[in-house]
């Protein structure tokens, strides 16, 4: 038996919906984790542990420009570009490791996440 054009898709159509369901899904599964604050030029807290696929949050509370960019060695490049006041960066950490991270405005605020 042949199926025409038509019904072919009818049968396709509710494989290619699941597959679109699972990726959705694979985005829920990131776990929230921890709110770390840029204030008076200072990442807080500087080092926070967290489990693999944790979503950290980086919030600018100072009412000036600061970055969260990794360092040189961070087993992920990643990098906000400029937050201003009250502006929040979320970074998702999915491999274990330790992630080194600073300021590219202010090189002396300096902090990491580590993922095990
Ligand atoms: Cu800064």
């Amino acid at each position: 038996m042949t199926l025409s054009r038509p019904i072919l898709l009818l049968v396709l159509a509710p494989v290619l919906l699941a597959a679109c369901g699972d990726d959705d899904t694979e985005v829920a599964d990131a776990e929230p984790g921890p709110t770390i604050t840029m204030e008076q030029s200072r990442y807080a807290p500087d080092s926070v542990e967290v489990a693999p696929g944790s979503e950290v949050t980086f919030e600018n509370l100072d009412p000036f420009a600061h970055t969260v960019t990794s360092a040189e060695g961070s087993p992920l490049a990643f990098d906000s570009g400029e937050l201003g006041q009250d502006e929040t960066y979320v970074q998702t950490f999915d491999e274990a490791g330790t992630y080194e991270y600073f300021c590219e405005i202010h090189p002396t605020m300096r902090a990491e996440v580590a993922v095990g």
